[in-house]
């Protein structure tokens, strides 16, 4: 509301002085000083062509101002093997920008300096000319197809799975508005899923019919063993969603329907993201802004902020609802042996589905079905 009041007050603003300006120009008619035609004069010329050259130097030096305000903002060390690849593919292109931009925006403005209108100097009638074009078309061609087939190369590497490969089977359901990680148990084979199939405790529709899906079982945090090839089987429930997991340079469309996978290999325990210098320092950072931002709340009586602490996080980057800002997952990358200790502790939704079917907590004697898989005993396959 405050908003909608400045806008109106600012729109109000500007009619008074466009009034204000023809008022003044009405009172200068007849005036012989004044000069009121719509042609412009070699002065208006002149003026135009200077303020060229000052626009130039805005752009400059508010890129230059930005680079230094802003340059640490961006993402910094990748925490998966193919990250690299992406940072050298996006560096590159920034390269590339950054001199097109400085090279062309001279060009641009010197011209429109040097062949601002002059009196009595008439425009040149210049129909075409085919080397001049022929150079000018090449050379963007020539860099254009170069980027793309080496964007292409390092695309078809990133998303190859080898289907004898070992890898990790992992399934990110998406719905409005949160996640859950499914993993394929012991097996690394992931029970069929259907949505028609969602009830109670099974709320990401698991077949439990299916044996592939004895052992599978669900969470709300995810857990990644550093090291190890991790293959994402990415669903959604009903809109389109985007698995987007920016330290790990990683980004899938989840579309309702059909099952889409990004595989990646993590490189840094979340231990160890948290020790690389640059994370502390940001870290102290943000640390820095909430403890100023504490004071003013604990003086205004609220509760004082928690000190931050990094984490990987999975987040949707599909606007798709009023709480899309806040559909994440936490992801945790373990070392191998936390990440099998991790993975022995988790109970299979067989077992789970179960547990709530059961009406009233079984009674001393009662026989335990001994389909329920314990995963305690066969966690040990998955890690070879
Ligand atoms: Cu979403």
């Amino acid at each position: 509301m405050t908003s909608l009041l400045v806008i109106i007050v600012l729109v109000l603003l500007a009619v008074a002085i466009w009034q204000l300006t023809k008022i003044f120009d009405l009172t200068q008619v007849g005036n012989s000083n004044s000069n009121d035609s719509q042609i412009a004069t070699d002065n208006d010329n002149n003026v135009q062509g200077y303020l060229m050259f000052g626009f130039l130097a805005f752009i400059y030096i508010f890129t230059i101002y930005g680079l230094f305000k802003w340059g640490d903002l961006p993402l910094h060390t990748p925490a998966s093997e193919h990250g690299t690849d992406v940072d050298r593919l996006m560096n590159i292109t920034w390269v590339l920008i950054f001199i097109v931009q400085a090279v062309t925006q001279v060009l641009l403005h010197y011209f429109a300096f040097k062949y601002r209108g002059k009196k009595d100097q008439k425009a040149l009638f210049f129909a075409d000319n085919n080397k001049l074009e022929a150079i000018w078309s090449s050379i963007p061609a020539i860099v254009l197809a170069g980027l793309i087939l080496y964007g292409l190369y390092a695309w078809n590497n990133i998303m190859f799975v080898d289907e004898d490969e070992d890898v990790i089977v992992i399934e990110l359901y998406a719905k409005q508005f949160g996640w859950t990680a499914r993993y394929a148990g012991a097996d690394n084979v992931l029970g069929k899923a259907n949505v028609r199939l969602i009830d109670g405790v099974n709320d990401v529709g698991v077949d439990l019919a299916d044996p592939n899906a004895q052992d599978d079982f669900v969470a709300s945090e995810l857990h990644i063993p550093k090291g190890k090839k991790v293959l994402f089987k990415i669903r959604s429930q009903d809109v389109l969603h985007s698995a987007y997991m920016p330290h790990f340079r990683a980004q899938m469309n989840c579309v309702p329907g059909m099952v889409t996978q990004f595989a990646f290999t993590p490189t840094y325990t979340t231990l160890e993201y948290r020790e690389l210098p640059f994370m502390v320092e940001k870290v102290a950072r943000i640390n820095k802004i909430r403890t100023q931002k504490s004071a003013e709340l604990v003086a205004a009586g609220n509760t004082a902020l928690d000190p931050y602490t990094f984490d990987y996080l999975l987040l949707c980057n599909k606007i798709c609802g009023a709480s899309h800002y806040n559909m994440q997952m936490k992801i945790v990358v373990d070392t191998p042996e936390d990440y099998k200790k991790w993975f022995k502790e988790q109970v299979s939704l067989v077992q789970k589905v179960k547990e709530s079917n059961e009406p009233a907590p079984a009674a001393e004697g009662t026989v335990i079905d001994s389909t329920a898989v314990s995963l305690d005993t066969v966690s040990k396959v998955v890690m070879k």
